[in-house]
């Protein structure tokens, strides 16, 4: 992409020339997923963490109209205060090019981004994926579609348990994006330790992980994401019943308001900080912190070995 369309810091640029581990990390999570002030603490905690995992952070973000990879404080403080900050899918990353506009970057946003730049490996709390009720409302996240196409790892606690877990795994096979439960038979909740759903594949290490991608470099196949669905852990997650019953009431609550299309996971996931007494809230930053830190471990194998 020509430079002015995209900019990678000085950092994650000499990261990248020199094979370093580099960690993508996404900024609509930041903007629209977490409460402020506290937003702002969780993303520089994020970049902290990928440094101490021996990994370079990049965290992605469009500001005028330009995509950066790898933001610095004063960007971060931007990504995290700015009330007006628009959530941008892929799809919207060229009228923003075109208009000058900013926002926060989504899955599908950010991971496009991240493998134009030369990024293998990105951390996120809970995919977007199939809403409840799509077959009303046909609402799907684009990150799918985007996952089915773009080579890279994305480590995340499964798909936000707001939506309809069974479906949207579904769809992940439809897609042929490849899903793996890190040390976990049983498919990521988010919040909770399990959505009690199967998963096919099993991996135990950072390095089988790293093996796995380079199987997928090897086959040469239809590029697609791996995604590597790591719980959070039990004594971290959110009470399953008080999860059950806010959601519940979320749902309800979404729907008298006729809340849809891009605001309702926002509007959903809002709904469960307030309703839980901040215990998502929690249980989604222990998740997050667990993906980041897997997620360092996953780029120094992928780094040392041969590609
Ligand atoms: N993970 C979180 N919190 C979030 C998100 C992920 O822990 O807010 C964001 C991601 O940016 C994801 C988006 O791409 O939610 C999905 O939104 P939608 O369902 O509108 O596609
Ligand atoms: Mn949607």
């Amino acid at each position: 992409m020509p430079e002015p369309l995209l900019r990678l810091s000085p950092e994650v640029a000499d990261a990248l020339e020199g094979r370093s581990p580099v960690v993508a990390l996404e900024s609509t999570i930041i903007s629209h997923g977490l409460p402020r002030p506290r937003n702002l603490e969780v993303a520089r905690e994020l970049e902290e963490l990928v440094r101490a995992g021996g990994a370079v952070p990049a965290t992605i973000a469009v500001l005028d109209g330009v995509a950066h990879v790898g933001l610095d404080d004063a960007a971060l403080e931007r990504v995290a205060c700015d009330p007006d900050l628009r959530k941008l899918g892929y799809r919207d990353l060229p009228p923003a090019a075109a208009t000058g506009a900013g926002g926060a970057t989504t899955v599908s946003a950010t991971a496009f981004l991240a493998a134009r730049a030369g990024i293998r490996v990105f951390a996120t709390g809970g995919l977007g994926g199939v809403h409840r009720g799509w077959a009303d409302s046909w609402d799907e996240s684009a990150d799918l579609a985007l996952l089915s196409r773009t080579r890279i790892t994305v480590v995340c606690a499964g798909v936000k348990s707001i939506l309809d877990v069974p479906a949207t795994l579904q769809r992940l096979e439809t897609l042929n994006v490849t899903v793996a439960g890190y040390r976990t038979s049983t498919f990521p909740g988010f919040y909770l330790h399990s959505s009690g759903e199967p998963v096919d594949w099993t991996l135990t290490e950072p390095e089988q992980v790293a093996a796995a991608m380079r199987a997928q470099d090897a086959l040469d196949g239809p590029a697609a994401a791996l995604v590597v669905a790591n719980p959070v852990p039990v004594e971290r997650q959110l009470d399953p019943g008080l999860h059950d019953r806010v959601l519940g009431e979320a749902l309800a609550a979404a729907e008298r308001q006729a809340v849809t299309g891009q605001a309702t996971t926002p509007f959903l996931l809002d709904y469960l900080v307030r309703g839980t007494g901040g215990a998502s809230l929690e249980a989604n930053l222990a998740a997050v912190r667990g993906n980041v830190a897997l997620a360092a471990e996953i780029a120094r194998c992928w780094a040392a070995g041969p590609r």
